[in-house]
């Protein structure tokens, strides 16, 4: 018996490798998330302003203040996201978990809907990221954040370590506003293929002649959706030609005990049947476990959390 999706849903998920589920998130954590970043904004806000670097925000809104702090340069997405960088971490490198990031890695429906995929025994794998995306007529020239421009096509399995490749994981996409192809929603090449070639382009994204996209479908979802797919879905983000941000989450699950892909970052059990008492639920905790992997690492040679090299024939 399934817990959340149908019988059907599964089946989809299996031959198609993904799947759109509207209505995800509880209205509650909705409000939540909204609200914590709301109190994050602020705090980043007050600090640019003190430094004369913005105009007064007295009477900006959440998304007007990202627009003057992107237009003035300064650095939002890092302190926004929920994990530490692919690049050098250092000492004071910012990042965010609060309680509402823990109360959606930890919703239940999302959980009794991975559960119906991968099984009760579910670790929150440390590849998770915030995408607050501006218009992208709003975008410098040469914006380099993978984050914040339109995303290339990729494989998920292709964007973690070796280690992870045969590990059973889902990717869980999460839309905090409605999301469409005019401000960037996602589109995928139904399917599992093999893993293709990645190169290092504008990101670390597939090697050209791979794909027929005339294959590619589009996946708006409302907000409090998801969208999930397998790690072997090619996927990538539309352009986000609105004049609003499109504001998505995307978390993924792993077998618990089977490699995260990304073992110098620290992971959780989210569920377990098998043993309930582990399954772990302090956002304290968390965030002082992303800390200790702060300092510990901050001292130590980068880590690539990427295996492609651009000289590879594929690359040519
Ligand atoms: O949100 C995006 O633009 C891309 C998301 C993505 O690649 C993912 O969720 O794995
Ligand atoms: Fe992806």
């Amino acid at each position: 018996m399934t817990r959340m999706l149908t019988p059907e849903q599964v089946e989809f998920f299996e031959t198609e490798g993904y799947l759109v589920v509207e209505n995800v998130l509880s209205a509650d954590t909705l409000t939540a998330i909204r609200a914590e970043y709301g109190a994050v904004m602020d705090r980043l806000y007050a600090g640019w302003q003190a430094e004369g670097r913005v105009p007064d925000g007295t009477d900006l809104d959440f998304w007007q203040k990202l627009l003057a702090a992107y237009a003035a340069g300064c650095e939002w997405f890092q302190p926004m996201d929920i994990t530490l960088p692919g690049s050098k971490i250092e000492a004071d490198t910012p990042f965010h978990i609060g309680p509402a990031v823990m109360q959606m890695l930890t919703d239940p429906r999302l959980l009794d809907m991975v559960e119906d995929l991968i099984g009760p025994e579910l670790t929150s794998n440390p590849i998770q990221h915030v995408r607050l995306k501006p218009p992208s007529r709003t975008l410098r020239a040469g914006e380099a954040t993978a984050h914040i421009q339109a995303t290339d096509w990729h494989q998920d399995r292709a964007v973690a370590h070796e280690e992870g490749d045969d590990t059973q994981i889902v990717t869980v996409w999460l839309a905090i506003g409605d999301a469409t192809p005019e401000n960037g929603c996602l589109k995928v090449i139904p399917g599992k293929p093999q893993m293709y070639p990645h190169c290092p382009q504008r990101q670390t994204s597939i090697a050209a002649g791979c794909l027929d996209e005339t294959k590619a479908v589009a996946l708006p979802v409302k907000a409090g959706g998801a969208v999930l797919f397998h790690p072997l879905t090619p996927h990538c983000s539309f352009d986000n030609t609105s004049d609003s941000f499109r504001w998505s989450f995307d978390i993924r699950y792993n077998v618990t005990g089977q490699p995260t892909g990304r073992a110098h970052f620290p992971d959780f059990v989210a569920r377990s049947r098998a043993n309930p008492d582990s399954e772990f639920r302090d956002w304290q905790h968390w965030k002082r476990q992303w800390e200790e992997t702060r300092a510990a690492l901050a001292p130590k040679d980068h880590i690539p959390i990427h295996r492609w090299k651009g000289d590879s024939p594929a690359c040519a």
